[in-house]
């Protein structure tokens, strides 16, 4: 079954969402309460990040029971009202699926240490490491308890890879899924889903950290035949997404071409290191926007010849807010925001909104190490200490790159705690609260522009299903698509910097009309002058 071109995803970090329990942590009952909030803003699915039994070493990522809720979130019972009550309002659930590993406190782990070789299958253990680097740095390999072998763990050390070679592995996984299923979810998000596929000799690769070797292996693709065909396969109103790291486009076509009987979309990360300097990510550099372009261009154009499905998307639990990334906030906050919203939501994909972005949310602007929380941003911290850089410099790369920059409580109001809580969160809240929260931004400029660009893609089916071709690819200031839907046409061209850019504007387009823009009074003319970060979406003239 396909699933609905029309829908947009908007994905909740329950851990920062709506607190209604007093413990400083969002809960499934905060969700529940704030549906008519998502309803109001016209979303068609929630994606939430992991709410499992999990000893939240990497916030809940490393999961301890894949088929319970963990008590710091709620009860079974409220997952089930959540997702019956969701419904009600014409909202879906996506449950996000960790399946590349376990946590090492996960009972198939304990058991393996404890010596049942039973378990011990159930993960990759070898006598000899590879020179893989972890995700979250250092070697890949950590002993497996006094047995003399290895275990492999891409990401923490308490993050324990599975091995899906293992029939049983496969099974015991798949399970998870139906459980869930059978509650009535629909939607599924399978974490570093392009990892699982390890063969069974695993090399040493010097280059990019061993991922080579790794990932997008050719097994890869069964197991996801597998998976779609033990599970959701023919789900009615099913929607899967599957997140690729360090992925290609020939793989991400495989992925989500209906007839790989795969997966439905792919996220990929390409376009979010274009502010990486040398692809490291612990590192400051300003955006490459003309590399940024291209890669929008080719993975549009390619994901659209090949009959693939992109989701897309500017921010997520694991980035720093995109308008800190790319928008001089400071002078253009609402046209930058508006403009970032545009230009993916008009494009060919299904998009997602992370919390937060519909009302232009920033990075928290923290002072101090303290403030952080996320494993990988404390590892990061010392390495780049042990890497010579001072306290200061190493501070400012956190500040600018760490995962926690969008993980911060949702602003709800102006009260203390920004109205997530009625105690000292978790995590600190952004310093913005004040200004910028979901009682004020209802009535700006942000939040009314993401209900409208909803409603479009649900009333056009060009915004929908169109194709994508590049347009105005000499521009150094524009990122500009056209979307192809029989006769017709749309234009959408991005101004990505805070100073006016005039374009030259073909007849076709000069006497169409404007669908969207996020200012007033744009005149179509031979030549067009967009402001900055101007979005200017135009529907061609009928012949
Ligand atoms: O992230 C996958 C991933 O590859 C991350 O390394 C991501 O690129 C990185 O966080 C950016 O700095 C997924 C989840 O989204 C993430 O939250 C988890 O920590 C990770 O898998 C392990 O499960």
């Amino acid at each position: 079954m396909s699933f609905d071109k029309r829908q947009v995803v908007y994905q909740i970090y329950p851990k920062s969402f709506k607190d209604t329990t007093g413990n400083g942590i969002g809960d499934l009952g905060g969700i529940i309460a704030k549906l008519p909030y998502l309803a109001e803003l016209g979303v068609d699915v929630i994606w939430l990040n992991p709410f499992y039994p999990s000893p939240q070493r990497d916030n809940g990522y490393d999961v301890s029971d894949y088929k319970a809720v963990n008590p710091l979130f709620g009860t079974m019972a409220d997952f089930e009202k959540l997702s019956q009550q969701a419904k009600e309002y014409g909202i879906e659930i996506m449950l996000d699926m960790v399946l590349n590993h376990c946590s090492t406190d996960h009972e198939w782990f304990q058991k393996a240490l404890a010596g049942d070789r039973f378990y011990q299958d159930f993960f990759i253990l070898r006598d000899e490491p590879t020179d893989w680097q972890s995700k979250f740095g250092g070697n890949a390999w950590t002993p497996f308890g006094d047995t003399g072998k290895y275990y492999l763990h891409l990401f923490d050390v308490t993050q324990a890879d599975l091995n899906w070679r293992n029939p049983h592995v496969r099974e015991e996984l798949f399970k998870v899924v139906n459980f869930w299923r059978s509650k009535g979810v629909k939607g599924f998000r399978f974490d570093v889903i392009n990892l699982i596929g390890k063969d069974e000799v695993l090399k040493d690769n010097p280059n990019f950290d061993g991922k080579p070797e790794y990932t997008d292996r050719p097994i890869n693709h069964t197991y996801l035949q597998m998976l779609n065909k033990a599970t959701f396969g023919d789900d009615e109103m099913g929607i899967t997404v599957g997140e690729m790291s360090f992925t290609d486009i020939p793989n991400c076509v495989q992925y989500s071409n209906p007839s790989s009987h795969e997966l439905d979309m792919v996220f990929n990360f390409h376009h979010l290191k274009v502010d990486y300097d040398n692809g490291q990510k612990w590192t400051r550099k300003p955006f490459d926007f003309i590399e940024l372009k291209n890669l929008f261009h080719t993975w549009g154009e390619g994901m659209s010849q090949g009959g693939g499905w992109n989701a897309l998307f500017w921010n997520n639990h694991d980035q720093p807010r995109a308008l800190n990334r790319f928008i001089d906030v400071e002078h253009f906050r609402n046209e930058g925001a508006t403009m970032l919203a545009a230009s993916i939501h008009l494009s060919r994909g299904t998009p997602y909104i992370y919390m937060g972005e519909e009302i232009g949310m920033l990075d928290p602007d923290y002072d101090s190490m303290t403030d952080y929380a996320d494993v990988e941003s404390l590892n990061a911290y010392q390495d780049l200490l042990a890497a010579g850089k001072s306290p200061a410099e190493a501070f400012a790369i956190i500040k600018a790159k760490s995962r926690d920059n969008s993980r911060t409580p949702m602003q709800w109001d102006s009260s203390p705690n920004a109205g997530f809580s009625d105690t000292a969160p978790w995590l600190k809240v952004g310093k913005s609260y004040p200004q910028i929260n979901v009682e004020k931004e209802k009535e700006g400029k942000i939040f009314p522009f993401y209900q409208k660009l909803i409603r479009l893609r649900k009333a056009m089916p060009i915004i929908a299903e169109g194709a994508y071709r590049a347009a105005y690819q000499d521009s150094d200031r524009v990122y500009a698509f056209e979307r192809l839907f029989g006769d017709d046409r749309l234009l959408v061209i991005n101004n990505f910097f805070g100073q006016n850019v005039t374009l030259n504007l073909s007849e076709q387009y000069r006497t169409g009309e404007i669908l969207l823009s996020n200012y007033a009074d744009t005149v179509l003319d031979e030549k067009i002058t967009l402001k900055p970060y101007q979005t200017l979406a135009i529907l061609a003239a009928q012949n």
